[in-house]
């Protein structure tokens, strides 16, 4: 909750309270003092981006909040239900007729500034792209990782719309020593220093080229919500999604890996050889996270569902493998010991989630737990448990697991 608001409710009286809830609160004369109310508190955010109520927020300054699993069943992610990770301050007051994007940097043949009107004049293309924060399940890692505490509901995949970024790259040209694209957002350090960027990553010359990696003005058929970039945003699918930089502005193409904020140290970054739990990791041993594992989802039922009695139930969810395709999901009733098949859908289109189902027979009436297991195209497949420890915990790609009752 911003520190206006914040005032403004110790100000205010009860009266004021109840007329923003609309409802007396009956025992209000017990009320602490300084006590905000949970339902302003919550209110707060999903009134402010139009986000379903089942979001969690984690975190208010910046703001970061995620899904619940059973909300990312729709096949094409609603803004609504699209989790928010912010590092800095969102920009206000945003001026379209002003935006501008500059793409310039050491191996660029030219420097050019695009409005948003020039950027629509190149061909438009829309791809269904998976964007996944690379600290997505940090809260299971032991010992514990610092940061936002994701369970599950880092993940998104809604359909983005603009233009590739390959052909901006050919318009401005790109010298032959260029290695990076660093991209730099008009959101605002958490200092309040106009120096400083809160985040400033990219993507290798090699991802910055392919088809897929668009300069995206829509999502959803629509311009960009604020809280997701608009009213531009690089959007590389597949990659944490970290590489795709919201409220983008300027596009710098260079001849080293980019060296922007929070691309060093333990940022983004895990061991590149594997390192036993806790263990202190010099920043030369550490690779900058590419292409994101195989993972899926149950979206349908919602973990802790009350089924009433019934022989089978139809199961259904998303799999996805950072570049590679899914090639099998399973699910397991009876942790783990066999395994059925699900039936799977093709990709839209590469980087996109794919869609599975399955049909579950119930022997009798009872607690159950559900789990799912999807394996990629190169056979790897998800673990049971958390994988690799890393500083940071990133990279969590076990398998998601629901508790459901029968009868
Ligand atoms: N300018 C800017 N771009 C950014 C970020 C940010 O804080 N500022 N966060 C990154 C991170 S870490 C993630 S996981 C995604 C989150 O995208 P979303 O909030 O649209 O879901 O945006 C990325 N792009
Ligand atoms: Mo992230």
């Amino acid at each position: 909750m911003s520190s206006s608001r914040r005032q403004f409710i110790k100000k205010s009286t009860l009266a004021a309270f109840s007329g923003i809830i609309g409802a007396p609160i009956v025992f209000g004369k017990w009320l602490p003092k300084d006590y905000i109310p949970l339902i302003l508190d919550q209110n707060d955010f999903h009134n402010k981006f139009s986000k379903d109520p089942a979001m969690v927020v984690l975190n208010d300054k910046p703001w970061n909040a995620e899904a619940q699993a059973h909300i990312l069943d729709d096949k094409v992610t609603p803004a609504s239900r699209m989790f928010v990770r912010n590092n800095g301050l969102i920009p206000q007051d945003i001026q379209t007729d002003q935006w501008t994007l500059t793409i310039d940097g050491e191996s660029a043949l030219t420097t050019k500034t695009y409005t948003l009107a020039d950027l629509k004049s190149f061909p438009k293309h829309t791809y269904q792209l998976t964007l996944e924060c690379g600290g997505n399940g940090r809260n299971e890692f032991d010992p514990p990782a610092k940061g936002n505490q994701w369970s599950i509901g880092a993940v998104s995949c809604a359909s983005w719309g603009g233009v590739r970024l390959s052909d901006l790259l050919k318009d401005v040209g790109v010298k032959e020593d260029a290695i990076y694209v660093g991209y730099y957002g008009k959101d605002m350090h958490l200092s309040g220093s106009p120096d400083k960027n809160p985040i400033s990553r990219g993507v290798p010359i090699s991802k910055a080229m392919m088809e897929e990696t668009l300069i995206a003005y829509e999502m959803n058929g629509e311009d960009i919500p604020l809280v997701h970039g608009f009213p531009l945003r690089l959007v590389a699918g597949g990659w944490p999604a970290s590489a795709s930089g919201k409220w983008l502005h300027r596009l710098s193409i260079r001849n080293k890996v980019h060296d922007g904020a929070k691309m060093e140290g333990s940022s983004y970054r895990v061991p590149c050889e594997p390192v036993a739990p806790g263990e202190k990791v010099l920043d030369e041993n550490m690779c900058i996270i590419e292409s994101m594992p195989v993972k899926s989802l149950i979206t349908y039922p919602k973990s802790g569902a009350m089924l009433g009695t019934k022989k089978s139930l139809a199961i259904r969810g998303h799999a996805w493998a950072g570049e590679l395709n899914v090639s099998v999901v399973h699910y397991s009733i009876d942790f783990g010991v066999t395994w059925q098949k699900c039936e799977l859908q093709a990709a839209a289109n590469r980087l996109a989630w794919q869609h599975w189902s399955g049909n579950v027979s119930f022997p009798k009436d009872g607690y159950y737990e559900i789990w799912a297991r999807a394996t990629d195209s190169e056979g790897n497949m998800q673990p049971m448990l958390v994988p690799g420890w890393n500083p940071k915990g990133y990279l969590n790609n076990a398998c998601h697991r629901i508790a459901i009752k029968v009868g």
